[in-house]
């Protein structure tokens, strides 16, 4: 028979052992991490860094001063994640190292890696003699859009048509865009029957309208169903694909056979995949990073601005962390973390990083407070995952001003130096609107032609900061 102090004293020798599997055993942690972000706001830069700082960090004081000596990451390694295709991360790497660095392009198909490290035992644990704990990073990379079909996991067809339509309304861009399309189907009768060829052209031209409306001037940003837009490959030529949003004949359930009942049927298929993949991405995520792009919003103006807002609580309410919604009981995530990031600090000054932080906790501050409530961490953060600028100083007017100096995209030939402007640290009224400010999108920093480091991770703003937030305790 086993007696209980036997397994106490084994339990005590493999800890004595120092860092033995035992140790790890009891120590390990793994972290989900759910990176939340619509198009462009950072995601896949912002991963290819993280890796890049967990596997290949070094020269810490210098580099990652904001990294807290006890969560420095030992001997990094990047795993495949079963079922999933693995993130890019060498390509990237090469891309955003090269002698002409660039960025990556729009992401088309979700991946995922694991990232498995140490890190130095502290406190009781060193005392017991263990040299490390393991953790375990999982994490997602998709296409942004696609973060906005979230919220239609909510809704019924009858009710996501009401609000798609009644937004149509409430916007001059997406009324004006609209109208062709609207005209087309109004020249139809959903009660009846319709060809499927028919409701296929009505289909493509709701899609041609999101389309518009992403590249229009101003561009918006709530748009879906996000796969519209950026389809995935296997999915694209089916019929549950091919719907749009339709208000129903009066308020009689949709009669069988007709167009709208069958549009309703091909919503819900939608659904479901839509479904599968927020449960294979998000289910059971401990953390979340949410990565906003708050300066390209104020380059576009009011209009996009709110936009984007509309687009973020929209998101946002479907990782409710209240009791009571539904979706929190399905995903039933036990977030107990959520590190809010202003993504492309570099694009401003360092005396706008604090304003850039704020702006973001404004823009979503009835969401933090909820998840306040709920108990999850928070903490806001203003990141350039991979810098494009240095800074410089120049007299202006005898008096001493930050400017920033980067290649432009297009022209990476030309260091051009400029004056970004300030960032609000609340919701821009329209004195703001006024005010001249211009974020430009730089490439990623080199120096000079021939880059000396070509190997080193480029530098970065923030990321430091956050991972230590991630791996505290
Ligand atoms: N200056 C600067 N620009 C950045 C940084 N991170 C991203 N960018 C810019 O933002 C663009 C989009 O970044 P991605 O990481 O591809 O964005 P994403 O969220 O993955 O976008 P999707 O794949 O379309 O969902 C890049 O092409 C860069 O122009 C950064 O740290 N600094
Ligand atoms: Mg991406």
């Amino acid at each position: 028979m086993i007696r209980r102090d036997d397994i106490l004293s084994t339990t005590w020798k493999a800890l004595e052992a120092g860092g033995s599997r035992l140790g790890h055993a009891l120590l390990d942690r793994r972290l989900r991490l759910g990176i939340t972000g619509l198009r462009g706001a950072g995601k896949t830069v912002f991963c290819t860094s993280l890796i890049e700082l967990i596997t290949g960090g070094r020269d810490w004081d210098e580099r990652f001063p904001l990294l807290s000596r006890e969560r420095r990451p030992i001997a990094g390694r990047i795993l495949p994640v079963p079922g999933w295709k693995p993130f890019p991360i060498e390509e990237m790497r090469a891309r955003l190292q090269a002698a002409t660095p660039d960025w990556p392009p729009p992401t088309a198909e979700p991946t995922a890696t694991r990232i498995e490290f140490d890190i130095p035992a502290d406190g009781l644990w060193r005392r017991l003699g263990l040299s490390g704990r393991r953790i375990d990073i999982e994490l997602v990379d998709y296409p942004g859009e696609w973060l906005l079909d979230l919220a239609l996991l909510k809704a019924d067809f009858a009710s996501w048509s009401r609000e798609t339509l009644r937004l149509i309304d409430l916007s001059p861009t997406r009324t004006a865009l609209s109208r062709e399309w609207r005209a087309e189907v109004a020249a139809h009768d959903l009660s009846a029957h319709l060809p499927d060829d028919t409701l296929f052209s009505l289909h493509r031209g709701y899609v041609e309208f999101l389309r518009r409306c992403r590249f229009s001037d101003p561009p918006l940003y709530l748009l879906a169903p996000g796969q519209f837009i950026r389809p995935p490959a296997d999915i694209r030529a089916e019929t549950d694909f091919h719907f749009f949003p339709a208000s129903p004949a009066g308020e009689r359930k949709a009669a069988r056979g007709s167009a709208f009942a069958e549009l309703e049927a091909r919503y819900q298929r939608y659904r479901r995949r839509v479904r599968e993949f927020y449960e294979r991405s998000f289910q059971g995520i401990d953390a979340q990073v949410v990565l906003v792009d708050v300066l390209e919003a104020l380059n576009q103006g009011p209009e996009s601005f709110a936009d984007l807002q509309r687009a973020l609580r929209l998101c946002m309410e479907s990782f409710d962390y209240g009791p009571s919604n539904p979706i929190l009981r399905w995903f039933r995530p036990s977030i107990a973390r959520i590190a809010f990031a202003a993504t492309k600090a570099d694009q401003v000054t360092r005396n706008q990083w604090n304003n850039h932080r704020l702006l973001l906790e404004k823009l979503l501050s009835e969401q933090v407070r909820r998840a306040r409530a709920g108990r999850v961490e928070i903490e806001f953060f203003s990141v350039a995952s991979v810098r494009g600028t240095r800074e410089v100083k120049r007299m202006f007017r005898d008096r001493p001003i930050s400017m920033l100096q980067g290649r432009k995209k297009g022209a990476p030939e030309d260091i051009i130096e400029i004056y970004p402007g300030e960032v609000p640290a609340d919701l821009p009224g329209p004195d703001y609107w006024q005010r001249p400010h211009r974020f430009v999108d730089f490439l990623p920093w080199r120096d000079g032609a021939a880059r000396s480091e070509a190997a080193a991770p480029a530098e970065q703003i923030g990321l430091d900061e956050l991972l230590d937030f991630l791996l505290r305790r």
